[in-house]
């Protein structure tokens, strides 16, 4: 009897344990390997299991999306903040503030009000192999200008807004810097001399890398971390000016382990967690104002900003217009 007692009080232990168990379901934006060192370390500093899916910002929003009714993951984690405002506003997110905010950089908190949690920052530029450019004869581009130039026909690799928010950055970007019906013009020069589209925004600067093209459109950071890995790549930022993303964080409206979430979130922003990124190449600059910039980060504070107007270019209308009008006008036009 007593141990027939015991083994019913263990497994009631037991299963009250899993029953309590939590675990943080995490739809998951960044580099591959930044999303990967997330679970160790928050395992490590709270208990609880992490799982993640990663996909880039556009494919993540999508899945929000498609899983509107029964929500499956509780947290989305970085990714370009485009579609995380998007995501609020069409009610998949629901805004957290997190007991760190007034400790996040003022200049992020104030562009996107109370949406979504800035994660980290960084800008839109060039990635370019120069060796490449060297047989080609063609000097260096600095400014949005040069990029349209006919000898770089076949030497430029951009991500495609129907797929990236890279992308979509870049579109916003030029539209905010010439105008829009100049920025389509721009745009449809520019398509003559893009080799390829991609799905990714980082995967452009995998091809110039390769030498396969020379320059690549994309965040300047994620150049930074194909040249650490030995890509002969160096990163401009245009003279005219540049975009930059507010890389979002976003607790799911509906999340399963809402509780689980919420910690998450508090231990995403701490600088201990944030410092993270670097340790793994991913050199954005991250939203607490605690946690040190890298060195390797390119400096936000010399590089020319633009005014990018987050309510503006983030509203999901705003955003699908532009994308069709790229996809209808730009993109079938013969090269
Ligand atoms: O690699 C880091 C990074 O560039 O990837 C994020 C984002 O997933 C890019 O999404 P797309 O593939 O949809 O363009 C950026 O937020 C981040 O800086």
């Amino acid at each position: 009897m007593r141990r027939l007692f015991l083994g019913v009080a263990l497994s009631l232990l037991l299963f009250a344990g899993i029953g309590n168990a939590q675990r943080v379901n995490l739809l998951c934006s960044p580099d591959l390997a930044w999303c990967e060192a997330l679970g160790p370390a928050f395992k490590a500093a709270t208990g609880i299991d992490l799982e993640f899916i990663r996909l880039g910002s556009s494919e993540a929003l999508a899945r929000l999306r498609a899983e509107a009714a029964n929500p499956v993951f509780d947290v989305w984690f970085g990714g370009t903040g485009d579609p995380h405002l998007a995501a609020f506003n069409e009610g998949l997110t629901e805004f957290y503030k997190p007991s760190s905010w007034d400790d996040l950089l003022p200049s992020l908190t104030k562009s996107v009000g109370e949406t979504y949690i800035p994660l980290y920052t960084g800008a839109l530029g060039f990635v370019i192999n120069e060796g490449i450019l060297a047989e080609h004869g063609v000097a260096t581009p600095q400014c949005w200008a040069d990029m349209t130039n006919p000898a770089l026909k076949n030497l430029i690799a951009m991500p495609d807004p129907n797929a990236s928010g890279t992308a979509y950055t870049a579109i916003a970007t030029l539209v905010q810097i010439m105008g829009e019906d100049a920025a389509f013009e721009y745009l449809a020069a520019l398509h003559q001399n893009v080799q390829q589209y991609t799905r990714s925004g980082a995967a452009p600067g995998q091809l110039a890398g390769r030498g396969d093209v020379a320059i690549a459109i994309q965040f300047m950071h994620d150049g930074v971390k194909f040249a650490e890995e030995g890509f002969p790549l160096t990163v401009v930022a245009p003279c005219e000016g540049t975009g930059f993303e507010i890389g979002g964080l976003s607790l799911v409206k509906g999340a399963p382990e809402r509780d689980a979430a919420i910690k998450f979130i508090e231990w995403a922003l701490t600088p201990e967690a944030q410092m993270i990124a670097a340790t793994v190449g991913s050199y954005q600059v991250q939203s607490n104002s605690k946690t040190p910039v890298p060195a390797a980060a390119p400096d936000l504070d010399t590089i020319k900003l633009i005014d990018y107007d987050f309510a503006k270019y983030g509203d999901p209308a705003e955003r699908d217009r532009l994308v069709s009008k790229w996809t209808n006008e730009i993109f079938p036009q013969p090269r």
